[in-house]
C-alpha cells in the first residue's frame, strides 16, 4: 500500500509540496496538469516539469488524476478516433516519466456531484453534502451555485470551458443510453488498453458519484455487477478500478466492504480513494454528508475498509479522499490539507495495526 495525496500544481492551489512532505507516511503525490484543454496531448515537458517537482520535494508522482476522457469518445462522435490517439500518446509520454496509474472516469457532462459545497456539521467544521431534494431540475442552477461555493477555484471536472457548452453537451447525449454508453466505454479501452499493456500502465476508472443517474444522464460505474461487467469487457490487468469507498456507499444498497475485497483479490484495484461518509436519514433516502474519516464520524467502517483491502493482498496507491474544513482553512472544497492529514495518518495507523496483527 502506497500514500498519496491529491495535489493540483503549484498555480492551481495553495498547499504547497514542502506541506505535504510533512505529512507521516505519505510517499507522493497524485498529480495532474489541470490548464491541458481535455482531449489534447499531454507534452513530455510539461510532464517532466512537474515530476521534477515532486522528486525536488521527495515525493513521487506515479499517480495521475485526471486524464479525463473527451465527451466524443464517451458520446462515441466519429471524432473519437483522434482523441483516442491523443490518449495514447499521452499514456506513452506519462509512461516514461515514471506514472504506473491513470485515474479517469466515464461520466456524461458532468464529474462528480453534489448539493452542497458547503455543509456546516455541529462541530463547526464544513464539508460536501448530497440531499436529492436539493439538487434543482436545471443544471445550470447547480453550476451557478458551485461558482459561488469555490472561492477561486475550479472544481476537478467541472472546468468552466467545458461547462460553457453544456447545451451541446446535452445534446450530444440525447440518444446515449446506458448500453450504448458501454459499448463507447468498451470502444475507449480496447484503444488505449493495449498502450497501457506495452508501457506499463494502469487504467483505473472512479465509480459515477453518486452512482445513479442524476439529470436523465444514462450512469454504467455504479455497482459489482457494473466492475464485474467492466473487468470481463476488457480481461487485463491493465483494465482496472479506482475504488473511491465514498461513492460506492452513496448507495446504501452496495456492500462496499464486499465490493472491495472481491476486486482486491481479483487483482484490479489500482488506487483507492478512502472516504466516510454518514447517511442523514438511513433507510429512508440516500442523502448523506461527507464526514471526517474516523469510523466514529461517519457510517462507514474505515477499519473493515482497509481490513478488505489489506486482508485481500492490496498493493496499489490509496488516498485519503475529500476532506472537510476545519480549523479556519479555506480552498478548494473537499481538498484542504488538514483533514486530509488527519485522514492519511488514521488511515496509515489502521494499516499499521493489521500490519503487526498479522506479522
Ligand atoms: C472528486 C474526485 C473526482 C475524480 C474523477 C476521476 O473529488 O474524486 O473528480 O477525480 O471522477 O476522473
Amino acid at each position: 500500500m502506497k500514500m498519496t495525496f491529491r495535489w493540483y500544481g503549484a498555480g492551481e492551489e495553495k498547499i504547497t509540496l514542502q506541506e505535504i512532505r510533512q505529512i507521516p507516511g505519505v510517499s507522493g503525490i497524485v498529480g495532474c496538469l489541470m490548464d491541458v484543454p481535455v482531449g489534447e496531448v499531454w507534452l513530455r515537458e510539461r510532464i517532466a516539469a512537474l515530476v521534477d517537482q515532486a522528486h525536488a520535494a521527495g515525493l513521487e508522482l506515479e499517480v495521475i488524476e485526471s486524464v479525463n476522457v473527451h465527451d466524443d469518445i464517451k458520446a462515441g462522435l466519429p471524432t473519437r478516433d483522434r482523441y483516442i490517439e491523443n490518449y495514447c500518446q499521452t499514456i506513452r509520454n506519462l509512461a516514461d516519466f515514471g506514472v504506473k496509474v491513470i485515474c479517469y472516469n466515464f461520466m456524461p457532462v458532468f464529474d462528480w456531484v453534489k448539493s452542497d459545497l458547503d455543509y456546516v456539521l455541529p462541530d463547526g467544521s464544513s464539508t460536501l453534502a448530497f440531499e436529492e431534494a436539493d439538487v434543482p431540475e436545471d443544471p445550470n442552477v447547480l453550476l451557478d451555485r458551485y461558482a459561488k461555493g469555490t472561492g477561486d477555484f475550479v472544481l476537478p471536472g467541472w472546468e468552466p470551458e467545458r461547462l460553457a457548452q453544456i447545451r451541446h453537451l446535452f445534446d450530444i447525449y440525447a440518444d446515449v443510453d446506458e448500453e450504448t454508453l458501454r459499448q463507447n466505454l468498451v470502444y475507449f479501452l480496447e484503444g488505449v488498453i493495449p498502450t497501457c499493456e506495452e508501457c506499463g500502465v494502469k487504467m483505473a476508472i472512479h465509480p459515477d458519484d453518486p452512482p445513479y443517474s442524476l439529470f436523465g444522464l444514462p450512469r454504467i460505474i455504479k455497482n459489482r455487477e457494473d466492475l464485474d461487467w467492466l473487468c470481463r469487457a476488457v480481461d487485463s490487468p491493465a483494465n482496472g478500478i479506482t475504488l473511491c469507498t465514498g461513492s460506492i456507499a452513496e448507495d446504501p444498497a452496495n456492500d462496499v466492504y464486499a465490493i472491495l475485497a472481491e476486486f482486491t483479490r481479483r487483482g484490479r484495484i489500482h488506487f483507492v480513494h478512502a472516504r466516510n461518509i454518514r447517511y442523514l436519514e438511513p433507510g429512508k433516502n440516500r442523502d448523506f454528508y461527507e464526514a471526517g474519516h474516523w469510523t466514529g464520524a461517519g457510517s462507514l467502517d474505515m477499519f473493515r475498509i482497509m481490513a478488505a483491502l489489506h486482508d485481500n493482498g492490496f498493493e496499489g496507491y490509496i488516498r485519503p479522499d475529500h476532506g472537510r474544513m476545519i480549523w479556519g482553512e479555506t480552498g478548494r472544497a473537499g481538498y484542504g490539507l488538514y483533514d486530509r492529514a488527519l485522514g492519511c495518518a488514521y488511515l496509515n495507523g489502521l494499516w499499521e495495526a493489521l500490519e503487526k496483527r498479522s506479522a
